[in-house]
């Protein structure tokens, strides 16, 4: 498996640097075959400078980072060749490494090996992902917080303590005669499993935090033609982006627009007015406007205050009631003809100033609140679905003990946790699994 990959490790584009990445037994022997200088002699993590040959041509003037394993991120052999950036030069230097024996790295290699070779666990993995595709504040913070290996530190702890009991339980099986130890092993039992109890069930429910500040709340925008819900996307994002007319059917396609609301990114969608049409474009539009209601997080339902409770309102209101929702009753500088009497609502004027309506979303989300949190929040499905899968054996671990059943019968339950718990964090792993996570991967990392 250890041939030597290289990949561009930069953004394809034109910038100041670019930086090509080789890792594996022969990659200090590969780029020296292409490099103006003995790197052989060069001591390991220093940067030198000279030049990328291709026989007597000099292709570029560069910097070149040699990193001798096992200190190195794949702890492999790893070197770095600084060339200018632009497309071309930098192509050229990966063509040359891979005519001299490199293979091109697959998506995410690197961080693979980096797991493979025991640098790293999967969810440190994972989070060097989501560090590359944080895009807030937050983001970043709870991928540090991955990197630094929180959620592998809590695992670790809890898996330590199952494996104590089992051991005890070894100890009962084998010298039954020691019947303190058994009551030992019994209160254990019941302490670690009200211990992973509560500590996976709140790492459960920060996750939906955690998926927030990962991705964003995708926020819906809803109501009749000309309601103003344009103008309220508008005046949220602070940019003219939609079109704004006071003819009904004005917005046909969605639209969309972000902005960070307590450091938390929406990405909002206007859409085109619900009501029937017989127009194509339009009718298109409504149905594409009430299909995205399942996927949306947040949904803004807007009202006119100048017109009395329609049909289509109340429809509005009827399909959108078991989602996240905020209703809002625009055009309040306008005579009011709408009646909200038992309806949760948030009055604004879009022409005007609608910070009321951020505050409520921030209210709503207590995005004030996860601003200031630790953030040890699990970032993914995979992660979610084995936790999910832990709290489930742990509670009939939990009801076959209240039930009396032998305390060597419970170890299968208990071996049941540690292997599921050691599989979020890849102590035990499916090949085709890691195959297809680090596929997600960018190329180069
Ligand atoms: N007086 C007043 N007029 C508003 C307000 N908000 C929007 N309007 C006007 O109402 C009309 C319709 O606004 P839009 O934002 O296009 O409404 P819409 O809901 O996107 O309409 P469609 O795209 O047709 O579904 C425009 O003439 C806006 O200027 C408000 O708060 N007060
Ligand atoms: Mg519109």
């Amino acid at each position: 498996m250890n041939d030597t990959i290289c990949a561009i490790s930069t953004a394809v584009g034109v910038g100041a640097i670019s930086i090509v990445r080789v890792s594996g037994e022969d990659a200090i022997s590969i780029v020296n075959k292409i490099f103006d200088r003995d790197l052989t002699k060069m001591d390991s993590h220093t940067i030198n400078y000279g030049h990328i040959v291709d026989g007597n041509e000099i292709i570029d003037e560069v910097m070149v980072s040699i990193m001798k394993a096992p200190k190195t991120f794949t702890k492999e052999d790893i070197v770095e060749i600084n060339c200018h950036g632009g497309i071309s030069s930098t192509n050229k230097v990966l063509e040359l490494l891979l005519t001299n024996g490199a293979r091109l790295a697959e998506p995410g290699e690197f961080t693979k090996r980096a797991f493979l070779n025991g640098r790293i666990n999967l969810v440190e993995a994972e989070s060097v992902m989501d560090m590359i595709d944080a895009k807030t504040e937050n983001a970043r913070k709870l991928a540090m917080n991955g990197i630094e290996g929180k959620i592998s530190n809590l695992i670790h702890e809890i898996v330590d303590k199952l494996y104590d009991i089992n051991s005890n339980i070894e100890v009962n099986i084998d010298y039954p005669e020691y019947e303190d130890i058994e009551v030992m092993t019994e209160s254990q039992i019941q302490e670690v499993s009200k211990f992973i109890d509560e500590k996976l069930k709140k790492l459960l429910i920060e996750s939906e935090n955690g998926k927030i500040i990962k991705e964003g709340i995708n926020t819906l925008i809803l109501g009749r033609p000309n309601v103003g819900k344009s103008s309220i996307l508008n005046k949220l994002i602070n940019e003219d982006k939609a079109i704004v007319t006071d003819i009904a059917g004005t917005t046909r396609d969605i639209v969309e627009g972000q902005i960070r609301v307590g450091g938390v990114l929406l990405n909002i969608i206007d859409t085109a007015g619900i009501r029937e049409t017989e127009d194509v474009v339009e009718k298109i539009g409504v149905e594409k406007s009430l299909n995205l209601i399942k996927d949306a997080n947040l949904i803004i339902l807007v009202l006119n205050n100048n017109e009395p409770l329609t049909e289509e309102d109340k429809k509005l209101l009827e399909i959108t009631k078991d989602k996240k929702r905020i209703i809002v009753v625009n055009k309040i500088d306008l005579e009011t003809k709408l009646d909200t009497t038992g309806l949760d609502v948030v009055k604004v004027s879009a022409t005007k100033d609608i910070d009321i309506l951020k505050d409520k979303i921030s209210d709503l989300y207590n995005l004030e609140e996860l601003n200031n949190k630790e953030l040890t929040y699990l970032s993914n499905s995979r992660q979610i679905s084995l936790v999910k899968k832990a709290i489930s054996i742990n509670n009939h671990l939990m009801e076959s003990f209240n039930s009396g059943i032998p305390i060597d019968i419970l170890e299968i339950d208990i071996k049941e946790i540690c292997e599921t718990l050691n599989e979020i964090i890849g102590e035990s792993y499916d090949d085709k699994l890691i195959d297809r996570l680090f596929a997600n991967f960018c190329l180069g990392k």
